[in-house]
C-alpha cells in the first residue's frame, strides 16, 4: 500500500506526535465550541468525541449560529467494575459537567453527554482522580475490555476482573499526550520520541475490542469481539481460555461488503499466555489490516482476507508456541439475572434495570439519585453489565436490608420488568449520536411496551426474546446478534432483522426494509401466533424461526450480505407486470 493510498486518518495519525496534534491549541481557541478538524479525530484516542445537539441543529442553522458544539466523554472501567467512591465520583462529573445523566454503555463503560469543550480538561482530570481513565475508550486502540459480571463461584468473577485489568493496562497506549494535555504532566524533551511498542507511531488501523466471557454464560456477546477469550473451567479451577478472533459487527447499509461477522475459534491457552496470544493478534492485526479503507479495516476482514489458516499462521509467528486445541464449551444463556443473587461468599448481589442504560431521575425511577444513595452509604461494589445495566455487588447480609429499601425508595427496587424488556438494548441515537438515521434510546421504551403488548395478547408473555434497537447500521447495540431487531434506516423507519440465536452464537437475518413501526408489528404479529402455537419445550424464538425455515441460518458474515442484497436487490426491482 503506498502511502498516497492510505486513509486520511492514517496521515493524522502520523503527523500527531503520537496523539497531541494541535489538541492544546483547540483547547484554547475561543471564538469556536469546536475542536480543529484534526484533533476531532485525535481526540477519540483520548475518549473524546465532538458532537452536536442534533435537536437543536434546524434552529441554530437558522439563527446563522454554529452548531452547538458539545463533547462525549466515554470513561473506561475493565470489566464494569467500580467502587462506591468511583461511582460518586462519576456521579459528581455528570451533574457538574454534563446533561446531569450517566450513560452506561454496551462495552461497560461510563458515557458522559453535553460537556462543553471549556469543561473537558476538569472532567477528565477528575475521572483521572478517580483512578479512572478515558485514554484509549476510543480510537484505533484497543477500548474497555468487556468481562461478564455473572459468574459463581465469586472468586472467579474476581479472577476474570483482574485479567480484564491486565489485559487493558498491557494494551494500554505509551505517550504521554494524554497526560501532558489533560493532566498537566510536564512535556519532556524525549516524550516526543517516545515508542508505542505494540502499536507504533500510526497505532491500529481501525478500533480493536476485548473480552472475557464464562460459559455457561454470553453476556458479553463473545462473538461479536474482534478478540474473544472464553473461559474453560474444569473442577472448579480456571485452567485457561479458548480463544476467538474476528468478531465484529458494524456495517453500512446498502454496502454488502461490509457485514457484520462472528468471530472464529482459533484455540485456547493458559491463563499465563493470555496477555501474549493479546498482543500476537492486536500485532497480525496492526501489520496486516487494511489501512487504506476505513470500511474495510477492522479485524474481521483482515482475517477474511488473508484467510484463517494463514491468520492462524500469523499469530504463532509473533507467539513463542502454538495454540492448543480448543476445549469444550457450551452457551446456554444471554443477558443479565435480575433481582437478588446470592454470592459464594455469604455477600449478595442485585440487579439493577435500567432503560438502555441511562442513569437519570424520573418521575418513576431516581435512578441517579438512588445509586448515589446507595455508593454515599458505601454499600456495594458497582458492575457496569454488558446489557446496559448494573449489578450491586458483594452487599453485606447486615446491609441487604438498606440497600433494598433504598432501591424501593427510589422506584429500583420492586421493576417488575417483563423478560423481554429485560433483554432489551438501544444505542444511543439521537440527539448526540452524529450518525444516527433513526431514533434509538429514546424509542426503546415506546416500542418495548407495545411488542410487550403483542407477547400480552398472544399468549407470550412469558417468552423472553432479545430485542435490539440501533439508530443506524453500526451496531452499538449490537443488533445483528438479537432474535429481533430494529436497525435506524431513516426517521421512524427501520429494517427488521430476525432469527439470532439466544445465546448469541447465530447472526439474524434481514427480513423487512425500511419498515415503518405498523409494518414491523404486523410482521411479527403471524409469526408469534404460529411461535406460540407450534414452538417445543423451551424453545427460544429466534431458533423457531429457523427450525421452521422462516430464515435461514446465518453463521458466516459474507452470507448475511447476500441475503441483504437479495432482499435489496427484490424491493427494488419492478413487479413483475400481470
Ligand atoms: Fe459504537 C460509533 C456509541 C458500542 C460499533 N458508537 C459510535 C459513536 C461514537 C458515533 C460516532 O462515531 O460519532 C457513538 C456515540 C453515540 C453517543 O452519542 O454516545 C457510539 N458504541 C456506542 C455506545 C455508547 C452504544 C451504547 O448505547 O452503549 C457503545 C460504547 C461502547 C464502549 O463503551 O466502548 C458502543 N459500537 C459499540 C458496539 C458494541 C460492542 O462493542 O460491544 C459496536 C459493534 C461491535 C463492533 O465494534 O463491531 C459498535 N460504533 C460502532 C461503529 C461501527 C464500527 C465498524 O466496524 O464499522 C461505529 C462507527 C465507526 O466506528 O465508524 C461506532
Ligand atoms: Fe450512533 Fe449508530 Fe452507534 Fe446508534 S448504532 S450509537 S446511531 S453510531
Amino acid at each position: 500500500m503506498t502511502e498516497k493510498n492510505l486513509s486520511p486518518v492514517e496521515g493524522i495519525k502520523t503527523r500527531s506526535r503520537h496523539l497531541r496534534g494541535s489538541i492544546v491549541e483547540s483547547l484554547r481557541e475561543p471564538l469556536s465550541g469546536a475542536m480543529h478538524e484534526d484533533d476531532t479525530h485525535l481526540i477519540k484516542f483520548h475518549g473524546i468525541y465532538q458532537q452536536d445537539d442534533r435537536d437543536l441543529r434546524a434552529e441554530r442553522r437558522s439563527q446563522r449560529l454554529e452548531p452547538a458544539y458539545q463533547f462525549m466523554i466515554r470513561a473506561r472501567v475493565p470489566a464494569g467494575r467500580c467502587t462506591s467512591a468511583q461511582w460518586l465520583a462519576m456521579d459528581q462529573i455528570a451533574r457538574t459537567w454534563a446533561n446531569q445523566t450517566l450513560r452506561l454503555t454496551t462495552r461497560q463503560a461510563f458515557q458522559f453527554h453535553g460537556i462543553l469543550k471549556r469543561d473537558l480538561k476538569p472532567s477528565i482530570a477528575a475521572i483521572n482522580h478517580a483512578l479512572l481513565d478515558t485514554l484509549a475508550a476510543c480510537g484505533d486502540v484497543n477500548r474497555n475490555v468487556m468481562g461478564t459480571t455473572l459468574p459463581f463461584p465469586t472468586a472467579l468473577r474476581g479472577q476474570i476482573n483482574d485479567l480484564c485489568q491486565r489485559l487493558s493496562d498491557h494494551l494500554t497506549p505509551r505517550t504521554r499526550a494524554y497526560h501532558e494535555i489533560w493532566l498537566d504532566e510536564q512535556l519532556i524533551a524525549s516524550s516526543v520520541q517516545e515508542i508505542e511498542p505494540i502499536y507504533g507511531s500510526t497505532y491500529l488501523p481501525r478500533k480493536f475490542k476485548i473480552g472475557i466471557a464464562v460459559p455457561p454464560d454470553n453476556d458479553v456477546d463473545i462473538y461479536s469481539q474482534d478478540l474473544g477469550f472464553i473461559a474453560i473451567v474444569e473442577h472448579g479451577e480456571l485452567v485457561g481460555f479458548n480463544v476467538t478472533a474476528g468478531g465484529g459487527l458494524g456495517m453500512s447499509h446498502g454496502e454488502f461488503q461490509t457485514y457484520p461477522r462472528l468471530g472464529d475459534l482459533l484455540g485456547f491457552c493458559t491463563t499465563p499466555e493470555v496477555l501474549a496470544v493479546a498482543e500476537a493478534i492486536v500485532a497480525t492485526q496492526r501489520d496486516f489490516g487494511d489501512r487504506t479503507n476505513r470500511k474495510h479495516a477492522r479485524l474481521k476482514y483482515t482475517i477474511d482476507t488473508l484467510g484463517l489458516a494463514r491468520f492462524k499462521r500469523e499469530v504463532e509467528a509473533r507467539l513463542a508456541h502454538p495454540l492448543r486445541p480448543a476445549r469444550a464449551f457450551q452457551f446456554t444463556h444471554n443477558g443479565d439475572r435480575y433481582g437478588w443473587q446470592e454470592e459464594t461468599d455469604g455477600t449478595s448481589h442485585f440487579t439493577v434495570y435500567l432503560d438502555s442504560g441511562r442513569v437519570q431521575d424520573t418521575p418513576t425511577q431516581q435512578a441517579l439519585s438512588g445509586l448515589r444513595a446507595i455508593a454515599e452509604a458505601d454499600l456495594a461494589t458497582f458492575y457496569l453489565t454488558p446489557n446496559q445495566n448494573v449489578v450491586l455487588g458483594h452487599i453485606a447480609p447486615e446491609n441487604r436490608e438498606r440497600v433494598q429499601a433504598l432501591l424501593a425508595k427510589h422506584g429500583l427496587g420492586e421493576a417488575h420488568i417483563s423478560p423481554t424488556r429485560g433483554l432489551s438494548i438501544a444505542c444511543v441515537g439521537f440527539p448526540t449520536c452524529g450518525l444516527a438515521m433513526a431514533e434509538s434510546e429514546r424509542y426503546l421504551v415506546p416500542f418495548v411496551s407495545r411488542l410487550e403488548a403483542l407477547q400480552t395478547r398472544l399468549g407470550l408473555a412469558d417468552a423472553a426474546m432479545t430485542i435490539r434497537i440501533t439508530g443506524c447500521p453500526n451496531g452499538c447495540g449490537r443488533p445483528y446478534l438479537a432474535e429481533i431487531a430494529l436497525v435506524g434506516k431513516a426517521p421512524g423507519r427501520y429494517n427488521l432483522y430476525l432469527g439470532g440465536a439466544f445465546n448469541g452464537t447465530r447472526l439474524n437475518v434481514p427480513y423487512r426494509e425500511s419498515a415503518s413501526e405498523e409494518d414491523i408489528l404486523l410482521t411479527l404479529e403471524p409469526l408469534f401466533v404460529r411461535y406460540a402455537a407450534e414452538r417445543t419445550a423451551q424453545e427460544r424464538f429466534g431458533d423457531y424461526l429457523v427450525r421452521t425455515g422462516v430464515v435461514p441460518a446465518i453463521l458466516v458474515g459474507t452470507e448475511f450480505a447476500q441475503v441483504a442484497q437479495t432482499l435489496a436487490e427484490r424491493r427494488s426491482s419492478p413487479a413483475p407486470s400481470s
